[in-house]
């Protein structure tokens, strides 16, 4: 393992200190969200639930769940349990559908997020001696503001690059001596591709030594192909827009897994059908409630992502349960012929194939009663395209690799390079044709 620093001593306690931290702050919460929202009054009431009913935190599944839809029926500041004159930042997640998610922060709610964002940027390896380039938007999404405000604290020279520009991003890398880069990793994976066409070479031209990604999934396969392509070494964090934003988990540098900030953020893992919280180590929904939050407390949230929790010290000394990498959404799961696959898992398995590039593109859609899948993918070297033959074999590769490894039988389309679209925040990988 290279450098390990921690931020703080929170994040080296022993789990009787968690859960006693944990449960005087669910308690507190849980009075609050009461005496303020009336929407939780409302479901605690219906529940025939009081707030003396939750000592601890093994009450908390007697706790309702709250949903995307809560944030939709209650727009844009209904869940909010502080008058608007407290509440001193506003942000937003753009819905795919319909009005965004509306979140809002007070004083105190930023100060938290910046602990916890510095925690994170330092266990991915950043220092006051880096330079960190922010390559998210800044705007209503939480991933640029979040990151910069934590970089800053920990005295980090922070470039509010923004996404988009990309030539002007490899500019500023090169010029700036920028050392940490911090966007989506595919975003990250297009950048090392304008870069190369711009005759950069990334280890001898560049000074990078850390990316830090998140907002949007990623594989291992995907990890080594962005070290390999910058030569820097590659974390990733993980958060969401109703929770606080980034901030809610991050990996160190041991790579095992996301620590999740479990003294402001408490993870359960349920059954998505029944709702059911399930072991330490099982695969299923995570669902987080905030602990410390002011502005926008959020009982047992229901964020679809699917990890399993693990609470084994870690080799950095972090005592914080980590979370594996997201393995999919509960709603991105493709069903196909009765095979249950998530695009990641897709993505896997072209990531190891020779001769295709990084980018790709799933159509699902319906022949008959029947799922089909379409998977485009790109070539690396466009000399391949005069050979026939030399096509039809990576063809075959690549389906047969999908239906021994996954079980499905998908049709695969051969592209030529940089045919696919690119992405500057996160990828839209799946077209969804069945609903159409
Ligand atoms: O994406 C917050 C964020 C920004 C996290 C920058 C990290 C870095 P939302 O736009 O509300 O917030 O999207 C949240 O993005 O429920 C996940 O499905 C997905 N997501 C975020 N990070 C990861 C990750 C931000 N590391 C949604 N792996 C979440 C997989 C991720 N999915």
């Amino acid at each position: 393992m290279q450098e390990n620093r921690i931020w703080s001593p929170e994040e080296t306690l022993d789990r009787e200190q968690f859960r006693d931290i944990q449960s005087k702050r669910l308690k507190e919460m849980v009075q609050r969200v009461y005496d303020s929202v009336p929407h939780y009054k409302k479901k605690f009431d219906t529940m025939g639930l009081s707030p003396a009913d939750i000592q601890s935190v093994d009450d908390l599944s007697k706790l309702p769940f709250t949903t995307k839809l809560d944030f939709r029926d209650n727009y844009p500041y209904g869940l909010f349990a502080v008058p608007q004159k407290q509440v001193v930042r506003i942000h937003a997640s753009s819905g795919t559908t319909g009005k965004p998610t509306v979140v809002g922060y007070t004083k105190n709610d930023m100060e938290m997020w910046k602990e916890m964002i510095a925690r994170l940027v330092t266990m991915a390896g950043v220092t006051d001696e880096d330079v960190a380039q922010i390559s998210f938007g800044y705007g209503l999404f939480t991933g640029a503001f979040g990151l910069h405000q934590g970089l800053e604290h920990v005295g980090a020279t922070v470039i509010p690059m923004s996404s988009g520009n990309t030539r002007k991003q490899i500019m500023v890398m090169q010029d700036f001596g920028t050392t940490a880069l911090i966007s989506t990793p595919s975003y990250a994976l297009h950048m090392a591709e304008i870069a190369k066409e711009m005759g950069i070479d990334p280890k001898k031209d560049l000074k990078l030594k850390w990316g830090l990604f998140g907002g949007e999934g990623s594989t291992e396969a995907m990890r080594r192909e962005i070290n390999e392509a910058w030569g820097l070494f590659a974390t990733e964090n993980y958060g969401m827009s109703e929770l606080i934003g980034p901030g809610v988990s991050g990996e160190c540098l041991a790579l095992k897994g996301m620590h999740i900030n479990e003294d402001h953020f408490f993870p359960e893992i349920i059954d998505p059908e029944t709702g059911e919280v399930l072991p330490p180590g099982s695969v299923g929904e995570l669902v987080i409630t905030t602990l410390s939050k002011e502005a926008l407390p959020i009982i047992r949230y229901r964020t679809s992502d699917i990890t399993s929790l693990h609470y084994e010290k870690c080799d950095c000394g972090r005592t914080t349960v980590r979370m594996a990498k997201i393995s999919g959404r509960s709603n991105d799961m493709l069903i196909l012929g009765g095979v249950n696959v998530f695009p990641s898992q897709i993505e896997e398995v072209l990531f190891n194939v020779d001769g295709i590039g990084p980018h790709y593109q799933i159509k699902v859609y319906k022949k008959g009663h029947l799922d089909r899948i379409e998977v485009d993918v790109e070539l690396v070297n466009a000399d391949l395209l005069d050979s026939f033959s030399q096509i039809e074999n990576l063809n075959q590769t690549i389906r047969q690799r999908l239906r021994t490894v996954l079980g499905i039988d998908a049709k695969v389309n051969i592209m030529q390079p940089r045919t696919l679209q690119r992405f500057e925040g996160k990828a839209k990988r799946v077209i969804d044709l069945r609903e159409e």
